[in-house]
C-alpha cells in the first residue's frame, strides 16, 4: 500500500536534505514534486492544488527555512498536513451499551460490502461485542450463502429470510437481536452497478427501520477516483458516517485514501487489508501519513503482536530460553506467529527507517519459506537436537526442502548463534521475559 508515493516522498526529501539551507526556490521545487507525486498517485486534483498551497504557504514561514534542520521541519510539516486531509485524529466509535447497536453497509457491488461485514464482526467481538449478521442482499441468489458460510466459519449468528424484502428481514433481524441478546447488528445491503434511484430508496428505508448508528460506504480502493466520485455521491443521498475502504493490499496507488476526507467531509475509518476476515485496520490517519512518509507505524505494529500473541505459548516460550532448551521446533512456531501478524514485508516496513531499506527485498517469498521448508523437512529429533545433523542429514534436509546444504548451514549456524546470545541475555538482565523480547525483535535471520 502507497509503495508507489512512498519511494517519490523519499526521492523528494533525500534531495531537500542535500541542501544545507533551504531557499525559497528550494521549497518551491520541493513543493512542486510533493504535488506531482500526489497527482500521480491518483488524490484528487482540488485536494492536492489545497494541500500544496498550504505547505507552500507554511514552509516558507520561518519555522522552516530559519530551523536548523529545515529538512526535517519540511517533512513534518508535509506529515502534519497529509494527516490533515486524511482526517486528523481518528473517531472512536461510541455504541451504547443499554441497546442494540446498528451498522448498515452499504455501497457499489463487488466493492467488499460483505466481506466488511465479517470483518467487522470479528473486529467488535475481540473488544467484547456479541454480533450478529443481518443478510439483507436478495437480489444475487448467493449472496445470504456467503454471508451465512463466513458467519459460520467466524461462529457469527447470521440472520436471513429467503422468502422476505430486505427492509422486512432488517426489522426483524433487529428483532432477533434484541430477543438473542446480541449487543451489535451489522446489516449487509445489497450492491449496485451505480448509485440508482432504488438503491438510495430501499437504503433509506433500511436505515428509517433500523436507525443505525453507524452508515459506513464500502468502497474499493482499487477503482481510486471513481471511489471518491461515488462516495460523494452517495454521501449526498443517504448520508454516511463512515468509510471503509477495502482492497488496500492491492495496487492501489492511494488516491482515493487521501481524497474522501476531504471530498466528502466524512473519514475513512477502516481498510481492507486482505480477503480474510483478519484483513481489517483501524484507519489512523497520523500513523498512516508516518507509514507513507517511510517514517514507520510502531503502534500499529505493537498492537498487531498483541493481537496475535498467544500468551500461554509466550510464557512457556520464556522458560525455555532461560533454560537454554530453545529447539528448532520453538523457532518455527515463532516464525509462524510473526506471520500471523502479517507479511514480513509488510510488518517490516512499519519499523521506522527500515521501509525505505528493503524496498525491493523478496523477504517473504525466500526468507520465510526457506527457512519454514527447511525445518519442516528435520525429523522431530532433529529439530529438538540441532546438534546430530551431521553431514549425510544436511544433504537430506537440503533435498526435501528444496535448498542448498550451504541454506541448512547457514540456517543451523544462525540459529547456534542466536541460541548463544540469547543465553548472554537472559544472564545478563536475568529478568523474565528477555529472551522472548529478542525473538519478537528478531527478523533479521
Ligand atoms: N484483497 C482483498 N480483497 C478483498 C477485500 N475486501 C473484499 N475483497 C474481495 O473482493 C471481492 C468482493 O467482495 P464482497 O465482500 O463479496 O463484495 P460485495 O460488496 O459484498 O459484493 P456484492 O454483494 O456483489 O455487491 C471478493 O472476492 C472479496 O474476497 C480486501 O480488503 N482485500
Ligand atoms: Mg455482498
Amino acid at each position: 500500500m502507497f509503495e508507489e508515493l512512498s519511494s517519490r516522498f523519499e526521492t523528494i526529501f533525500k534531495k531537500l536534505r542535500g541542501h544545507g539551507k533551504l531557499s525559497e526556490a528550494n521549497v518551491s521545487e520541493a513543493v512542486r514534486d510533493v504535488k506531482r507525486a500526489l497527482l500521480e498517485a491518483d488524490v484528487n486534483y482540488k485536494v492536492v492544488k489545497k494541500f500544496a498551497a498550504r505547505v507552500q504557504e507554511k514552509a516558507l514561514g520561518s519555522t522552516v527555512l530559519d530551523s536548523i534542520t529545515p529538512g526535517q521541519q519540511f517533512i513534518k510539516l508535509v506529515h502534519d498536513e497529509l494527516t490533515g486531509i486524511m482526517g486528523g485524529a481518528s473517531r472512536q466509535i461510541k455504541f451504547h451499551t443499554n441497546r442494540v447497536n446498528v451498522i448498515v453497509l452499504a455501497g457499489l457491488q463487488g466493492s467488499g460490502k460483505t466481506t466488511a461485514c465479517a470483518k467487522l464482526a470479528l473486529h467488535f467481538r475481540k473488544q467484547g461485542h456479541r454480533p450478529i449478521m443481518a443478510a439483507c442482499d436478495m437480489y444475487r441468489p448467493a449472496a445470504v450463502d456467503q454471508l451465512e458460510t463466513l458467519g459460520k466459519a467466524l461462529g457469527v449468528p447470521v440472520f436471513s429470510d429467503r422468502s422476505a424484502k430486505p427492509v422486512a428481514i432488517a426489522k426483524a433481524a433487529l428483532e432477533a437481536a434484541k430477543r438473542e441478546d446480541n449487543s451489535l447488528l451489522i446489516v449487509d445491503t445489497a450492491g449496485r452497478l451505480h448509485v440508482d434511484k432504488d438503491m438510495m430508496a430501499e437504503l433509506k428505508e433500511i436505515c428509517a427501520a433500523v436507525k443505525p448508528e453507524e452508515i459506513f460506504f464500502v468502497a474499493d480502493a482499487m477503482t481510486g477516483q471513481d471511489a471518491v466520485n461515488v462516495a460523494a455521491e452517495f454521501h449526498k443521498e443517504v448520508g454516511f458516517t463512515g468509510a471503509i475502504l477495502s482492497k488496500m493490499d492491492g495496487d492501489a496507488r492511494g488516491g482515493a485514501a487521501l481524497s474522501i476526507q476531504d471530498v466528502t467531509g466524512v473519514a475513512v475509518q477502516y481498510i481492507g487489508v486482505g480477503e480474510k476476515p483478519d484483513g481489517l485496520e483501524v484507519f489512523h490517519p497520523e500513523r498512516m501519513a508516518s507509514r507513507i512518509l517511510g517514517m514507520g507505524d510502531i503502534v500499529t505494529l505493537v498492537e498487531r503482536a498483541q493481537e496475535t500473541a498467544d500468551v500461554e505459548s509466550n510464557k512457556k516460550l520464556e522458560k525455555k530460553i532461560r533454560r537454554n532448551q530453545f529447539t528448532l521446533q520453538d523457532f518455527l512456531e515463532q516464525l509462524r506467529q510473526i506471520k500471523k501478524m502479517g507479511s514480513l514485508s509488510e510488518l517490516l516496513a512499519m519499523i521506522p527507517g527500515l521501509g525505505g531499506q528493503l524496498k525491493g527485498a523478496d523477504v517473504d517469498g525466500t526468507m520465510m519459506v526457506k527457512i519454514e521448508a527447511m525445518i519442516c523437512s528435520m525429523t522431530m529429533r532433529e529439530r529438538e537436537k540441532p546438534v546430530i545433523i551431521d553431514g549425510s542429514r544436511r544433504k537430506r534436509i537440503a533435498a526435501g526442502s528444496g535448498t542448498t546444504v550451504q541454506d541448512v548451514n547457514k540456517l543451523l549456524k544462525q540459529f547456534d548463534s542466536m541460541k548463544t546470545m540469547m543465553k548472554r541475555m537472559t544472564k545478563m538482565t536475568g529478568k523474565r521475559g528477555a529472551g522472548a523480547a529478542m525473538m519478537r525483535n528478531m527478523p533479521q535471520f
